[in-house]
């Protein structure tokens, strides 16, 4: 069959963002499909992909759907828009299936099949779509498969299953010259899952809470084909990067041996560390550590289940500040139990961490398939059967946004690495900037 099979991201706040997800997927289909895939980000207006999908004239249409919102409770956007826009122009130029994926649908299915009318959907791991393709080809009842919905169904059976996860990464693609240009980061996954329990975190949801390990002498083989093609960073896309210290370590020495030579960085959950872990991986490369911190507050750190205390907070944050990398902490005010004592807990802790580079989120939001669901559902900050794919906030009862955000503004008092938010309209200016005059990586290093 001919598959075409279009990353529909467009957003380009922080950066643009290789779609990883859609190699892996071509990886799983392998040759006995006639595959394309096509980039929106290399589109200049949707009737030039309703040109593209004519010529090519797929069996059936993939889109990834990799994005629901930009999850900014400042400045909320939604992309359901431009899915509508996409779908229509699909629909006009092919009489073929459409199938979405991809983990903004994966969290909200039903809602996006509905949303957008499509035939079926792969809930989870796209490497389920060569059964389903195999099955409508025999013309056999799919909705036996756990993770593929279709358009009548009102429920999802879910499964990730044990589908082989193989990369088809082709350096000649001309999507590719498009993330080079614009910042040269390219991606890859270590491992899928995470084993902890975040109140508020989809991750253990779309990836499943097993975690499972790729092998990592094939990931720094891999690594080393992005270095080949031109890659100037490598964003380690795993829910979080040390969440096996083991394993990581042995990608780290396996990328030393393949001969990276290219900075990379990942998401690391802040975690006691064995003794000179931080070190090991700057040693192999490693430039930029994001840690998702969340709170600086004990209590608060309790109610969002996080598997840390403020002290391996504080022990994480200096094994990677001696081993001289870049630090990001990502905190989430207004969670369940936040109120003007624990706000400033977390503040004045701030406070005391030291070089690195602080995003604060205000409101987080709430998803299903998540403890902070049920609370909210309890609290009726949400309604049962509530349609959240329009986003909507958690905020905690006991203190108020504006209070927040005066808080954390004051404190900033005009500190460049203090950002409220994403930052996404200083950065929509600044970084198109930078990248074209051939600056590369994430860049947020320069607010320190
Ligand atoms: C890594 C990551 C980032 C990194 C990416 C860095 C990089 N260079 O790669 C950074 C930090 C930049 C980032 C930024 C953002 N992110 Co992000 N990110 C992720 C994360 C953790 C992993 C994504 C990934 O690459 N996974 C690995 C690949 C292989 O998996 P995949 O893409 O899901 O693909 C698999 C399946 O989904 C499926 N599939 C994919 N496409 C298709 C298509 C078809 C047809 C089929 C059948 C299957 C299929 O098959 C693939 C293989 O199994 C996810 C959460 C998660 N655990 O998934 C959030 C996630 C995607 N991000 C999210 C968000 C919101 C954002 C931001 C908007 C946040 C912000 N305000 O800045 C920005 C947007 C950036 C942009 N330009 O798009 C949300 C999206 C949901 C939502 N609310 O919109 C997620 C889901 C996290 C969450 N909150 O739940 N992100
Ligand atoms: S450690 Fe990170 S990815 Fe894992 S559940 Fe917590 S927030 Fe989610």
């Amino acid at each position: 069959m001919k598959i075409l099979l279009l990353s529909a991201n467009t957003l380009k706040i922080p950066y643009p963002v290789y779609p990883l997800g859609l190699d892996y997927v071509t990886g799983a289909l392998g040759s006995r499909h006639l595959v394309k895939i096509l980039d929106m980000n290399e589109f200049s207006s949707p009737g030039d992909l309703g040109t593209a999908v004519r010529s090519f004239s797929p069996d059936f249409t993939g889109i990834s759907i990799h994005n629901i919102d930009n999850t900014d409770t400042i400045n909320s956007r939604d992309f359901l828009a431009e899915y509508k826009s996409l779908m229509f122009q699909i629909r006009q130029n092919s009489s073929g299936g459409v199938i979405l994926g991809g983990s903004g649908f994966t969290i909200f299915p039903r809602e996006f099949m509905q949303a957008l009318a499509a035939d079926y959907g792969v809930v989870g791991d796209g490497e389920k779509l060569p059964l389903l393709l195999d099955m409508l080809e025999r013309k056999e009842d799919v909705r036996s498969i756990p993770g593929i919905i279709t358009k009548e169904d009102t429920a999802v059976v879910y499964g990730q299953g044990d589908n082989e996860i193989k990369r088809c990464f082709n350096p000649a693609s001309s999507y590719i010259k498009y993330y080079l240009a614009k910042g040269g980061m390219l991606n890859l996954q270590t491992k899928r899952g995470c084993p902890y329990h975040c109140s508020y975190c989809t991750y253990p949801h779309l990836e499943g809470r097993k975690i499972r390990l790729l092998p990592p002498e094939r990931i720094a083989l891999e690594a080393r084909e992005l270095q080949d093609a031109g890659a100037k960073y490598i964003f380690i896309a795993d829910a979080a990067f040390n969440a096996d210290y083991d394993h990581s370590s042995q990608v780290a020495a396996a990328f030393s041996k393949a001969g990276i030579s290219i900075p990379w960085g990942g998401f690391f959950v802040p975690t006691s560390a064995p003794p000179d872990y931080f070190r090991i991986l700057a040693d192999a490369g490693l430039s930029h550590v994001e840690f998702g911190t969340e709170s600086l507050s004990g209590a608060m750190l309790d109610s969002l289940q996080k598997p840390f205390t403020v002290t391996d907070v504080f022990a994480a944050h200096e094994g990677a500040l001696k081993a001289g990398l870049y630090i990001a902490h990502y905190f989430l005010f207004g969670g369940p139990g936040e109120n003007r004592q624990t706000l400033r807990e977390t503040l004045d802790n701030v406070e005391n961490l030291g070089k690195a580079v602080f995003f604060f989120f205000y409101g987080i939001r709430i998803y299903p398939h998540t403890v902070l669901y049920d609370i909210a559902l309890k609290e009726g900050q949400i309604a049962d059967q509530q349609n959240l794919l329009p986003p909507v906030f958690y905020r905690s009862p006991d203190i108020t946004e504006r209070e927040i955000m005066q808080a954390v503004e004051k404190r900033a008092a005009g500190r460049l690495n203090w950002i409220a938010g994403t930052g996404e309209s200083e950065a929509a200016v600044i970084l198109p900037k930078l990248y074209a005059r051939g600056f590369s990586g994430p860049l947020w290093e320069y607010l320190l």
